[in-house]
């Protein structure tokens, strides 16, 4: 009797565990720091005092290439050094605490685009979704680098994401330094700023997914490059429908309401 009650509970704990285990999207816009994202590498919360403002609420993720590198200029015109990001090991060939390491992409920074990635940040956040559903999250790409027409094709910086699951490991460059840049100087530490740009995919199947976003030093380690992001959230497809018709509910049963009103 114990051991069938035994083997149901376990065969109940392994089918309900995992889906309790790993919900929806949390703090999709770090509002409450990086609770439930993994970091690696140079990242922190700026608020809209960092010159390029939230998205969502009063936080936003920042991650930079910098390791040990001018980061910005202090009030008497000095540089400060500063930065923590972590190595690619195609290139630097240290593995531990590597972007691919932590990615789990063991072939992506050694391939194509990708092949002379030095260093950088990222974090990410795993969660379940089902078909349909829309995964989409804000990011803004910064650089010190030369960009557009000045661009230079060995120093390309760039920022992505990466979406993978239990079958396939997908990567989305989300900028580098031909993309549009804004036509004035960003009002950040940063000479260069994309603007505020929204990343928008369709999942296709029900499931665990887990999400990467950061940014990478392209040719030389030393001009750095950065990256925003906030108001990450995988939202499904009727939501806004629904809504819509609740207020549409909300809104007839007013009208319904003042109808009797102004009888009496
Ligand atoms: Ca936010
Ligand atoms: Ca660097
Ligand atoms: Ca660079």
């Amino acid at each position: 009797m114990n051991i069938v009650i035994s083997a149901t509970v376990s065969i109940f704990v392994s089918l309900v565990l995992p889906n309790a285990a790993v919900a929806a999207i949390i703090n999709g816009g770090f509002e409450n720091s990086f609770d439930n994202w993994h970091t690696l590498g140079d990242y922190r919360i700026e608020t809209s005092a960092f010159g390029s403002k939230t998205v969502e609420g009063n936080s936003q993720a920042f991650l930079s290439t910098a390791y040990n590198e001018v980061v910005g200029v202090d009030e008497n015109g000095g540089e400060v050094i500063g930065g923590s990001a972590a190595p690619a090991a195609y290139i630097t060939g240290i593995a531990e605490n590597s972007l691919e390491n932590f990615l789990d992409v063991s072939s992506f920074f050694g391939e194509g685009l990708l092949a002379d990635a030095i260093e950088g940040s990222a974090i990410k956040q795993t969660f379940r979704a089902q078909a349909g559903e829309t995964l989409s999250f804000a990011w803004n790409f910064l650089t010190n680098e030369s960009v557009g027409d000045n661009s230079n094709p060995a120093f390309n910086d760039f920022a992505f994401a990466t979406l993978s699951n239990n079958s396939q490991n997908l990567f989305f460059k989300l900028a580098d330094s031909t993309t549009d840049f804004l036509a004035t100087s960003s009002n950040s530490n940063f000479f260069e700023e994309t603007g505020s740009k929204t990343f928008s995919l369709t999942l296709p199947t029900d499931g665990e997914y887990t999400l990467g976003v950061g940014v990478v030093d392209v040719g030389e380690p030393t001009i750095i490059s950065g990256l925003l992001v906030d108001r990450v959230q995988a939202i499904p497809e009727t939501s806004s429908t629904i809504s819509l018709l609740i207020l549409g509910i909300v809104g007839a049963f007013s009208a319904f309401k003042h109808i009797q009103k102004s009888r009496y």
